[in-house]
Order: C-alpha cells, then sequence, then structure tokens
C-alpha cells in the first residue's frame, strides 16, 4: 500500500491572528466547528480514512489546547505497529528560533523524514473544512512520476488572490506557480476562474529534503513553501496539479473545500452545514468525522418560566443543550449552552457553556466558551454599539470572546 510508505505532516503551526478572538487562547486548528468538533478533526478524519497512519502534527502557538483534544480525541493509532498521531512542538532543532515560514517547520524536522525511510511526504493543513481521500492523490503522484503533486481547485477570479495560483499544461503539469497574486492568471476555458493551491502536497520524499536544504541556504528567503519553494521547484522539477474533486471510492466527489482562516469565512462554513442539503455531509456512514467529546446527557427542550415552548428550526444541537423556553433558529448550539424563557437566538454559534438569559436577543454571532449573556441584552441588532465592545468583522459578524463577563 501506497500509504505506508507514506509519513504525513499536517501544520498546525500558524498564528491564526485573522481569527482573533477565538484563537486568542488556542491555536486556530483547535477552534471548535460544528457544534462538536474542531477545525483539524476534518484534516485527520481524512487522514484515518485514507489509511494514513504516521501523522506528526506541527504545533507552534497556544498549543495547549490542541494536544489536549489529540490526546483525548485522537490517540487511536498503534505506535508498537509504526502507526501513530503525534503532535511535534518547535524545538529549535536547527537554530535558537521558532518555526518561520511552512517550509522552516519541515525543515527543522528533516531527520524525522530521514529517519522515517518513507519514500513520500505528504503536508497538509491543519486549518481546512473538507472531505477528501489522499489515497487517490497519493495514486495519481506514483502514476505521473512527479517530484511535487499539488492539490488544488478552481475558484472564482476574486477570491484566487487569497491563494497560491498554478497554470497547468494539457498534461496536468504546473508550468507557472504564483503566492497570491493581484493580478491571477485565469484558466484558458474560462476567464473568471482561476486554478488554487489547496495547500495539500505530496512531495518524493528525497526530493523534499534536498529543496529544504537548498531553500534554508538561500538568505532572503522566508522559508514558506507557498512564498519560496514552490515556485522554484515549478521551474526545474516535475510538479504536478491533482484536481480535488475527482476522488472515486469511498467519498463521493463533494467538491467542498475551505479554508476557515478568517472569521467570515469560519461562520460561513458553519452555517453552510445549516443547509437541507448540506455541501458538506456530516450524516455519510462511510465518512464519519471523528472527534473528541466529554460525555453530556441528551439535548432538551423544557418550557421557560412564562409558560412558553423552547423552539428550535433548522438549527444543530450537540448534547447536553437545554432550550428553556427559548427560541433558536439557524444556529449552532455547543454542549452545555442553556438558553432561557423568550431569548430569541438567530444565525448564531455558540461555543460550550453559554447561558443565555431571560429575553436575550441574539443575530449573527460567534459566542466562545463560558459567557454568561445577562437578561434582555441585545448583540447583532445595532453594530455600532456592538463595535464598542466586541470585534465585529466586515460582513457584521459579532464574536464575544470566551468567558467575556457583562458590565
Ligand atoms: P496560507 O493559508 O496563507 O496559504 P499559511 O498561513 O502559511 O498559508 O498556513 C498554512 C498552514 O500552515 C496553516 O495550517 C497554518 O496554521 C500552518 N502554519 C503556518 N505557519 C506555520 C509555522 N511556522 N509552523 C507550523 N505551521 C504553520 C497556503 C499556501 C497557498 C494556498 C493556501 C490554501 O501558501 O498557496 O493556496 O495555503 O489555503
Ligand atoms: P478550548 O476548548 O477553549 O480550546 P480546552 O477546554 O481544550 O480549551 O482547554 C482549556 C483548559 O482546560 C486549559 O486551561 C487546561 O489546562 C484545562 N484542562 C482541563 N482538563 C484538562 C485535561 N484533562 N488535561 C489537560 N488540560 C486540561
Amino acid at each position: 500500500m501506497i500509504q505506508n510508505q507514506t509519513l504525513t505532516f499536517i501544520l498546525a503551526g500558524g498564528e491564526g491572528s485573522r481569527l482573533y478572538p477565538l484563537t486568542a487562547r488556542r491555536s486556530k486548528p483547535s477552534v471548535l466547528f460544528g457544534g462538536k468538533y474542531r477545525i483539524i478533526d476534518f484534516t485527520l478524519t481524512n487522514c484515518l480514512h485514507s489509511g494514513l497512519r504516521r501523522v506528526l502534527v506541527l504545533t507552534q502557538y497556544k498549543s495547549h489546547s490542541l494536544n489536549k483534544h489529540l490526546r483525548d480525541g485522537w490517540s487511536i493509532f498503534n505506535p508498537e505497529l509504526g502507526e501513530y498521531i503525534t503532535p511535534v512542538p518547535a524545538q529549535m532543532n536547527r537554530g535558537e528560533h521558532w518555526y518561520e515560514g511552512t517550509a522552516d517547520a519541515i525543515f527543522q524536522n528533516l531527520n524525522l523524514i530521514e529517519r522515517s525511510n518513507s519514500q513520500y511526504t505528504m503536508i497538509l493543513s491543519g486549518d481546512h473544512i473538507y472531505r477528501m481521500d489522499y489515497e487517490a492523490m497519493l495514486k495519481s503522484h506514483k502514476a505521473s512520476g512527479a517530484d511535487v503533486t499539488i492539490a488544488c481547485m478552481e475558484v472564482s477570479i476574486e477570491e484566487a488572490s487569497a491563494f497560491g495560483v498554478v497554470v497547468i499544461n494539457e498534461n496536468q503539469r504546473i508550468i507557472a506557480f504564483e503566492e497570491k497574486p493581484d493580478r491571477p492568471t485565469p484558466i484558458p476555458s474560462n476567464p473568471e476562474k482561476a486554478l488554487a493551491s489547496m495547500g495539500l502536497y505530496v512531495f518524493s520524499s528525497e526530493l523534499l529534503m534536498t529543496a529544504l536544504i537548498r531553500d534554508h541556504q538561500i538568505k532572503d528567503s522566508s522559508h514558506d513553501f507557498g512564498k519560496d519553494v514552490l515556485p522554484r521547484l515549478v521551474r526545474d522539477q516535475k510538479v504536478y496539479a491533482y484536481q480535488f474533486g475527482g476522488e472515486r471510492g469511498r467519498v463521493t466527489p463533494d467538491r467542498y473545500w475551505r479554508d476557515v482562516g478568517t472569521i467570515d469565512a469560519y461562520y460561513k462554513a458553519n452555517i453552510d452545514l445549516l443547509a437541507p442539503v448540506p455541501p458538506l455531509n456530516l450524516y455519510q456512514h462511510n465518512w464519519p468525522i471523528r472527534t473528541y467529546q466529554q460525555q453530556q446527557p441528551p439535548a432538551r427542550t423544557i418550557s421557560g418560566a412564562s409558560g412558553t415552548d423552547g423552539v428550535i428550526i433548522n438549527s444543530i444541537l450537540a448534547g447536553g443543550v437545554v432550550i428553556s423556553g427559548g427560541n433558536i433558529r439557524d444556529s449552532i448550539l455547543s454542549a452545555g449552552s442553556y438558553i432561557d424563557d423568550r431569548a430569541i437566538v438567530e444565525k448564531s454559534i455558540l461555543f460550550n457553556d453559554v447561558h443565555v438569559g431571560t429575553g436575550v436577543k441574539l443575530k449573527n454571532c460567534i459566542v466562545d466558551k463560558s459567557v454568561t449573556i445577562p437578561p434582555e441584552e441585545q448583540i447583532g441588532h445595532d453594530l455600532a454599539k456592538d463595535r464598542q465592545r466586541f470585534k465585529v468583522t466586515e460582513k457584521g459578524i459579532v464574536v464575544v470572546p470566551h468567558g467575556f463577563i457583562f458590565s
């Protein structure tokens, strides 16, 4: 099996500053998602179902919550059999600094690639929401005889400036790679679309080691795959595109892939789960999304003090939620949330242990863990007022930080 010849790295060490304040105390991959998951669960689940069993998670900033999650939810592989998921903190193996760019994060762990004797190295990101069978990509890498294979998908030309943009020839060989270009090159058949790198790569391990040592010697390099290493490799090695969504077998090609690097993208990807037929279906029996969750009693509704029923419309509720006479619409509630009488929660995402008081009105909000919202508060209804207390995004999403205390 090609998976047995593969070592996998998950880059999980970025600062996640654009997701602040959700990343004030935790790393981006451990931000909660979809009521009971964490962002990294999607990539780890892909590894699990794709048969990748040697997985190193490169951590750096605020990694405690991520380490705890990996330990509690993902200690499922068997080190005796050479199967593992292991967090690797920045160890300053190659000098007195933390990981610089993404390529430096791998460079500092070159000894782990050497030791693994792996023929292929797969590099993934810990902050994407998608289902993908990596086996198909590995096989395509082998079949094409590539040195590097980059997973790609078409995006609109407006979005393309946020990604690495590739140009391919008729054989899928990448002939140009430009990181976050101001003017992305469109695909030949449609001027409205460009081919974006998804930030997932398969390398032949020998070539990766050589390329990283070379990059390390270049003084003005920022040691980043997208900015430095890939544009250079495209010039003198065989770099191929693997177009996402073409997998057969266990995954239906649903073509849903999101980089949830900003609050607006993160919010939208959560809300996407509420569509009648969600573009990413959590209910597929052949692809359960694994996570860690505490033991929780079932979710329930009860009548509030004024006798009104708790009402839930088009929402996702985790275990341990209690709706006591409130009204919940188009929202996602994590374990331990409690909604009091007459409260109205619309288009909002509540993390664990959020107590929503009597008569509170929430709209377009993300409320982080352990917040008690006092009776009759309104959030998301008057953005000018909200801006004085909270972060409000470009699209008008209000973020109430972890443990916020209302005065
Ligand atoms: P970005 O998403 O901007 O673009 P980056 O911020 O480097 O890339 O993050 C990639 C991943 O690496 C994230 O999971 C992040 O947490 C992690 N990471 C960042 N710095 C790290 C470090 N020093 N140590 C360990 N982990 C680190 C990239 C590519 C683009 C591509 C998009 C797709 O550069 O070409 O289009 O991903 O999302
Ligand atoms: P979040 O969910 O907000 O990302 P976590 O709940 O995972 O963060 O962890 C936050 C806190 O939980 C930390 O301060 C940590 O010390 C504490 N903690 C609770 N239980 C444990 C445990 N079993 N092991 C390690 N830390 C724990």
